[in-house]
């Protein structure tokens, strides 16, 4: 182990175990905001919370807000991670992943989405039309095409030409960051206190046909408890699948955890129990219900995007390794 991470691993008390709130590092990094208060993950998440916050101001409802935040994340085709212009799967689909929750604890999710640039909209329409809270694949195209959205090409040209080049080698291997922009997880603070939350994603570029990541998966991906707060992850869904990520954040700011804390002992988790967590990133984002908020990732270069009243910037999460791979 290189000795920078060792003593960063040793500082941070990184052993995986539930360490009493009082005794993190950290605790004077936690943040307080004024509400409404508006998160989202990676670069493309300024313009997206931008978008959350007018509709905020004009329809008074986050749920509304997270929804028309992330469809534009999912409607730019220079967002190579996220929906239309999503990056294809190794055999050259394009599979969308989305899910929804509100401040009443209901979800909605969709995996395996084929065709439609916007599937956190076919979510919140699962949410609030059947009696499930995902549909997948097949069923999930024809309930969104019997529920008006349209079928339409996703792979761009410029996704294709990756797709292509990709081939060439074929190597198959998760890649750290990849253009600091992946997936978009947004969480949402009105001035009353509720929350509503919102994540989506094309998943991670060239994966199997029919993998399905943690962003539509309730506790993975996304989790939000109005009772408590709110979180959502990024990076390796495999990694956050395993630990129930965002359920476990939740639970632990229920516990008295500050979500700065809850992040970082999130990832001291994964760095535990999963021995190749050099090898790849994940990045949290959590959000109490008082307007605390954190961040923090395995590796440097997970950035989020900040929106209040008065400020809106992108900010940089910490991480827990030391350094950087440049080989990534
Ligand atoms: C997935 N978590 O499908 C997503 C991908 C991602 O940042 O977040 N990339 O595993």
């Amino acid at each position: 182990m290189k000795r920078k991470t060792f003593l960063q691993r040793i500082a941070l008390g990184g052993t995986g175990m539930l360490l009493a709130p009082k005794l993190m590092a950290t605790d004077s990094f936690q943040t307080v905001s004024r509400k409404p208060l508006i998160l989202s993950t990676w670069d493309h998440g300024f313009v997206s919370n931008e978008q959350a916050w007018n509709t905020l101001m004009t329809t008074n409802n986050m749920l509304d807000a997270v929804e028309q935040g992330v469809r534009v994340a999912e409607s730019d085709p220079k967002v190579s991670s996220v929906g239309y212009g999503g990056l294809p799967d190794r055999d050259g689909n394009v599979t969308l992943d989305a899910c929804i929750m509100d401040s009443n604890g209901n979800a909605g999710a969709v995996s395996y989405l084929q065709y439609i640039k916007n599937p956190i909209s076919v979510a919140r329409q699962v949410m609030e039309k059947t009696p499930h809270i995902m549909l997948s694949g097949e069923g999930a195209l024809q309930f969104a095409l019997n529920n008006g959205f349209k079928k339409e090409d996703l792979l761009t040209p410029e996704a294709l030409k990756r797709w292509e080049k990709w081939r060439e080698t074929s190597d198959y291997k998760p890649v750290i960051n990849i253009e600091n922009h992946d997936t978009i997880g947004m969480l949402g603070l009105d001035e009353n206190g509720n929350l509503a939350a919102a994540c989506t994603t094309s998943g991670l570029a060239w994966k199997m046909h029919g993998r399905v990541g943690d962003s539509p998966i309730v506790g993975a991906g996304l989790y939000l408890d109005n009772e408590v707060g709110a979180a959502t992850a990024t990076g390796k869904g495999e990694a956050v699948i395993k630990e129930a990520g965002t359920a476990i954040i939740v639970e632990m700011m229920r516990h008295g955890y500050t979500p700065q804390q809850a992040c970082e002992e999130m990832v001291q988790r994964i760095v535990a129990k999963q021995k190749d967590a050099e090898d790849f990133q994940v990045g949290f984002l959590a959000i109490n219900k008082e307007g605390q908020y954190g961040a923090y990732a395995l590796h440097k270069g997970f950035r989020y995007a900040y929106h209040s009243e008065a400020v809106k910037e992108m900010k940089d999460s910490r991480h827990h390794f030391a350094d950087v791979k440049d080989t990534y």
